[in-house]
């Protein structure tokens, strides 16, 4: 698609919104003004292509289409079928799948597809069978009784949200963590790494239905062979929620037991993270889960995003040019150039360094809580967020951490040298920020000071490099 062709696109659109409400058009300007002048290293987010945030923009929207392709609730949908079952395509090619499933709204959504789908096929109970056969009439209300407390309170053993596990994993202020009687693995006190052999161990222990493996702000990857025998071996179902890392298995970065599909029995992800798809979720699954999946909607999920869906295929399509394996191998490279950026400058990193996407940085050797240090970079228009470390004692508002991820970033073009200078500039804000006070004079978490003109320099810093890399060259709005 050419330059011209995108600029008049959305300048013509913009033109178009704002003659409804022309706030919203100036701040999707504004959106656009301040994504383009600001580092974002928040490791979840990227930056869709043009064809990918275009087709989100369509009357596909419009349209209900609940059900599945070609077995829906409302008529006319032979349009949605063909966007749904491309979309799938594509995922299963892309993944090397068994089944896709491309309808969920979010990765929370794709988890508690998931999640129902292995209650569905692994707690044994005669009323579940009549259940799953639709045999509903035959369930007394006694029956249904017994059938809640049979799928009510299974266990689930996930990655603590401290050692870089996410809160649908089982963490208690999220339904998994109160759906399921839950237990949590983290990581090893010394090394901050996963120690297979404590996890084999909880497992035995605890003989979880469900494992879950994958996280959000673990810096290192995972060997998924190993994650199955422990799961295999307690008879428990291996669920991997790939969300941070598709695109490192989708560039074929994560092979062999790094690559979560050939292992897990189901496999579960966004789309709009290091895949850079559109925002969404999605759910790959061997096939003996899914007639379960593809009950996702109306189970837990509303009518599908038809739009989304649509771009989620287009997505899908770009990643499977050889040009996203050289993107993802780029996100890995630039990942490791940030932390060696950071450690050749005396910060601490947990784990001591990275081997995805993802650099977590303990900011407490700077005297700040993660809550300061992610304002204060923020005053010098460095995006990231503040995230605990493993065994944190600031717990998960303050944090003693701060997260980064290099998709977006290598995205825009960025490279080895652009993210040393990176850390160089974030190590020289956070070396220049003291902790400030509470009103009565008390030591705060949450307030700093940056010394004077740092956040100016590091901010006429970045622009030099945001500059040179832009983002959506050659899209010039009127
Ligand atoms: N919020 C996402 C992240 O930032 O990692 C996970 O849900």
């Amino acid at each position: 698609m050419t330059d011209s062709l995108i600029s008049s696109a959305y300048s013509q659109a913009l033109e178009v919104i704002a003659s409804v409400e022309p706030r919203i058009a100036e701040a999707t300007r504004q959106e656009l003004a301040d994504q383009r002048g600001s580092l974002k290293l928040i490791a979840s987010e990227n930056y869709a292509s043009p064809a990918v945030l275009m087709t989100m923009g369509t009357w596909f929207s419009d349209k209900y289409a609940e059900g599945t392709v070609g077995h829906r609730f409302y008529a006319g949908c032979q349009n949605v079928d063909t966007v749904e079952a491309l979309a799938a395509e594509h995922a299963r090619e892309l993944f090397g799948a068994q089944y896709a499933y491309v309808q969920p709204h979010s990765g929370i959504d794709a988890n508690l597809v998931a999640f129902w789908s292995i209650l569905a096929n692994r707690v044994e109970s005669p009323y579940l069978q009549k259940m799953q056969a639709k045999n509903v009439n035959e369930l007394t209300e006694a029956d249904w009784e017994t059938l809640r407390h049979e799928l009510g309170n299974q266990r689930l053993l996930g990655m603590s949200l401290d050692a870089g596990g996410h809160l649908t994993h089982g963490f208690r202020p999220n339904i998994s963590g109160k759906m399921f009687h839950q237990q949590q693995y983290g990581t090893d006190p010394e090394t901050q790494l996963l120690d297979y052999d404590a996890v084999a161990a909880k497992a035995r222990e605890f003989k979880p239905l469900v494992m879950v493996a994958g996280y959000s702000a673990y810096p290192r990857r995972v060997n998924f062979a190993k994650m199955r025998e422990i799961a295999d071996e307690v008879g428990a179902t291996l669920m991997v929620d790939m969300a941070h890392f598709a695109g490192l298995v989708a560039g074929k970065v994560f092979t062999g037991d790094e690559d979560p599909v050939p292992h897990a029995h189901i496999v579960t992800t966004t789309t709009h993270k290091s895949l850079r798809g559109p925002r969404g979720g999605m759910v790959l699954a061997q096939e003996e889960f899914a007639a379960d999946v593809d009950r996702g909607c109306p189970m837990v999920l509303g009518g599908p995003l038809s739009h989304v869906m649509a771009a989620k295929a287009v997505a899908f399509a770009e990643a499977r040019q050889p040009s996203f394996q050289a993107y993802a191998q780029k996100v890995a490279d630039n990942a490791k150039s940030l932390a060696e950026g950071f450690l050749t400058r005396g910060a601490t990193l947990v784990t001591g360094g990275t081997d995805n996407h993802i650099v977590l940085l303990d900011v407490s050797s700077f005297g700040l809580t993660g809550r300061q240090a992610e304002s204060a970079l923020l005053d010098a228009g460095v995006v990231t967020n503040r995230n605990s470390v493993p065994a944190d004692p600031n717990g998960a508002w303050y944090t003693s951490g701060v997260r980064l991820g290099t998709p977006a970033l290598t995205t825009r073009g960025f490279g080895h040298d652009e993210f040393d200078t990176v850390a160089e500039l974030i190590v020289d804000v956070l070396i220049n920020t003291t902790p400030g006070t509470t009103k009565a004079g008390d030591p705060s978490k949450a307030s700093y000071v940056v010394g004077d003109g740092v956040a100016d320099r590091v901010t006429k810093q970045s622009a030099e490099m945001l500059d040179k890399h832009p983002l959506y060259p050659g899209l010039v709005l009127s």
